[in-house]
């Protein structure tokens, strides 16, 4: 699309001859809304950060220097200004409806049966079909291709002017991306956060000692109501557009999917997930499809839309109350509810780690009904502040276990109960240790002794990932294990049919299956086996890599600490627990056991031992420019040479790389004794 001044734009590029201070405005400007674009927009980067702050910063000193060149569509306008003292009310020129919900498959078919009916003659439909973001509905307003006004939907009505907090929303274009723009367009959508910027906000707040937010839409809703919009600009708000208000001057797209088509046209925002279907067949198999991919999705949204994709069949329609017959909102079981907590207990996993939960009075959340959910470990529960008589929110996302998001303040009873973590192991009475700087409580009784762990490291080591025992579940593990059938994983291998099919619920159909499953797990994979083996911080790709390099198991009983700090992705936490884990003869005896009962593999040549790289081990932090290389280059080049590149300087800090202008981490690298280098310096340790 051309921008209106990029004429101008390339008159007063590089090379050209002293543009004038206007001229350059304009090429800043247009450089920065393509840049901008590029990068929030589309995701597609087209320059590094620190270049777009030099040019943003150019025009910011150059509409200081010459205050008749400010514009309202600068991008320098998005940084915030002094804070309101309230919102004003916005009448919105055309009312911003509401959307009926529907939550089962009959609700959709009836829906569809309505609009069918009222169009006549039509046999299937078309929709357009799009997402629900969980967020806040705005109006945005462009007159002449300028942003004017953005305000909240408010009650349909009337909203709040909120123009100054918009602006700060980089994805949302200042000056639409056209040469003929409509003298009014409203265009309408939805302001929400991202999961991964609010997982950021929020550890950011934590660090900060602030309020956490309880999920994004709440950070969304309390960033965009700010009266300081410039801490609505440090927020990372995102918008997409899903509807049209008031429009002059231009002709209505014929379609609810040519419009949002127009949109992309003019560099409006618009989620890629969504789909023209016919019928309501095709209305359920989309919402089947983006059920599945929900968790997977850079943000919450609680259902799919569906609307007539025919602007006149729309118009047919008409509306009921205040929503219009031509839409329906298709609600996902919600992931959040509120109950009541009626006691914490705490719960012993495979390696020990005691994890309170809180026992919950039963409620219908994602899906499922959840009596028990995690509160992860002792800190949380105190910095979440949640009693035994709270009302808290429980999120259950997916296939996550749910978990205790926070408590409810306003509905806390005078006697409601802190937690105290228990002393003693509930399963086996051996003492609870919580080792100083960890935040896991561990029942010290070990495998031998807590029968918790025994059945937790057991059921991981026939899990599907691991040995892959199809048939034996939870139950069947706890009887074997309270009974004394089995107590290591190389017992299993040890089980008759007389003793299966005697335990609950067995009969010697279903023993047999069991026991054929075991005799088919026999067969594995070398990753498969060291995964199962349950060792500390050995996940499922740690557990390949190390299958990968070693190839044999007798070569990873062996290898030292160096040695297994050079496979991929180990660091020295992971090194020292698979050392400790081969140090102790009862895993040796173990391995032993389930090679004499026939568990084997493909067994591989291991790599060769490369020579370590120089630079392994060594954290680096880079400051400043430096004369010649950009930060990148120096980045890449550590990174080859086996070093690390970190962000913030600490005591692990090997090294400070400063250039000029080196501010904060400079200081704090001589206040902690770090060695600071220049770019020779870094050249040298590179060289050696
Ligand atoms: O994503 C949404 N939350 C969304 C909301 C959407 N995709 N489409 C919507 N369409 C409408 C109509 C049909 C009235 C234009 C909506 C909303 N309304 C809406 N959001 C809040 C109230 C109404």
């Amino acid at each position: 699309m051309v921008q209106p001044d990029l004429f101008t734009a390339q008159q007063a590029g590089p090379g050209a001859a002293a543009p004038t201070p206007a001229g350059r405005a304009a090429w800043l400007r247009a450089e920065l809304n393509r840049h901008g674009h590029a990068y929030y927009v589309l995701d597609q980067p087209t320059i590094p950060d620190a270049e777009y702050d030099l040019l943003f910063r150019e025009l910011q000193e150059l509409e200081q220097a010459h205050p008749e060149l400010a514009s309202p569509d600068s991008p320098t306008r998005r940084v915030g200004a002094a804070p309101l003292a309230q919102f004003a009310q916005v009448t919105h020129t055309v009312p911003m409806l509401s959307i009926n919900n529907g939550f089962s498959d009959d609700d959709v078919l009836a829906f569809d049966r309505r609009v069918r009916e009222t169009l006549k003659e039509i046999d299937e439909v078309d929709y357009a079909a799009e997402l629900k973001f969980d967020g806040l509905a705005i109006n945005l307003r462009y007159e002449n291709g300028v942003l004017v006004r953005a305000a909240t939907r408010g009650d349909g009505a009337t909203g709040e002017d909120v123009t100054v907090n918009i602006r700060t929303v980089r994805s949302i274009c200042l000056r639409l991306q056209t040469d003929n723009p409509p003298q009014v367009l409203d265009v309408r959508g939805e302001v929400m956060m991202y999961k991964a910027d609010f997982a950021r906000l929020n550890a950011r707040q934590r660090e900060a000692g602030q309020r956490e937010f309880v999920n994004p839409r709440n950070a969304a809703a309390g960033s965009l109501r700010q009266l300081d919009s410039r801490i609505t600009a440090q927020r990372s708000l995102r918008f997409f557009a899903y509807g049209i208000g008031s429009l002059e001057g231009a002709e209505m797209p014929a379609s609810h999917a040519a419009l949002l088509d127009w949109y992309v046209s003019l560099g409006v925002p618009v989620c890629a997930e969504r789909a023209v279907v016919r019928g309501a067949q095709g209305l359920l198999a989309f919402y089947r499809d983006i059920g599945q991919r929900r968790a997977a999705l850079p943000w919450d949204i609680d259902g799919v839309v569906y609307k007539v994709n025919d602007l006149a069949q729309q118009q047919k329609l008409g509306f009921v109350s205040r929503a219009p017959r031509f839409a329906m909102a298709h609600k996902f079981p919600a992931e959040e509810a509120t109950t009541l907590v009626q006691d914490i207990g705490v719960q012993v996993g495979r390696t020990g780690a005691i994890t309170p939960v809180a026992r919950l009075a039963p409620v219908f959340v994602g899906g499922v009904t959840v009596t028990n959910a995690t509160l992860h470990n002792e800190d949380e529960v105190r910095r979440k502040d949640i009693r035994i008589g709270d009302t808290v929110i429980v999120r259950r996302a997916g296939d996550v276990i749910p978990e205790v998001v926070a408590h409810v303040p306003e509905r806390r009873p005078a006697d409601a109960r802190q937690f105290v973590m228990p002393s003693s192991c509930p399963v086996c009475g051996s003492p609870i240790v919580r080792p100083e700087e960890e935040a896991i409580a561990r029942c010290s009784g070990g495998w031998m002794k807590c029968a918790a762990q025994r059945k937790g490291g057991l059921l991981h080591f026939v899990s599907r990932r691991a040995m892959d025992v199809e048939g034996l579940g939870d139950q069947l593990v706890e009887q074997l294990v309270d009974k004394n059938l089995i107590a290591t994983p190389a017992d299993l291998y040890k089980l008759g049919l007389v003793a299966l099919a005697e335990l609950d619920r067995m009969a010697d159909k279903s023993a047999q299956n069991v026991l054929d499953a075991l005799e088919k797990s026999k067969s594995t994979t070398l990753a498969r086996f060291i995964y199962a083996l349950g060792i500390r911080h050995v996940g499922e790709s740690t557990a390949k890599e190390l299958a990968r390099h070693f190839g044999r198991i007798d070569e990873l009983m062996q290898a030292s600490d160096e040695r297994l700090l050079q496979v991929a992705d180990i660091g020295p936490v992971v090194a020292r627990s698979v050392r400790s884990f081969f140090d102790d003869p009862l895993n040796i005896e173990l391995i032993e056991q389930l090679r004499a009962a026939g568990v084997h593999w493909p067994d591989a040549e291991p790599m060769a031992m490369a020579a370590p790289k120089p630079l392994h081990g060594k954290i680096f932090v880079l400051t400043g420019t430096l004369p010649t290389m950009a930060r990148d280059q120096a980045a890449a080049l550590i990174e080859a040479a086996g070093g690390k590149v970190s962000g913030s300087v600490s005591k692990k800090t090997s090294y400070v790389v400063a250039g000029e202008e080196a501010g904060s981490k400079l200081a704090k690298a001589q206040e902690l004794g770090v060695t600071v280098l220049d770019e020779d310096g870094l050249k040298q340790l590179l060289r050696e």
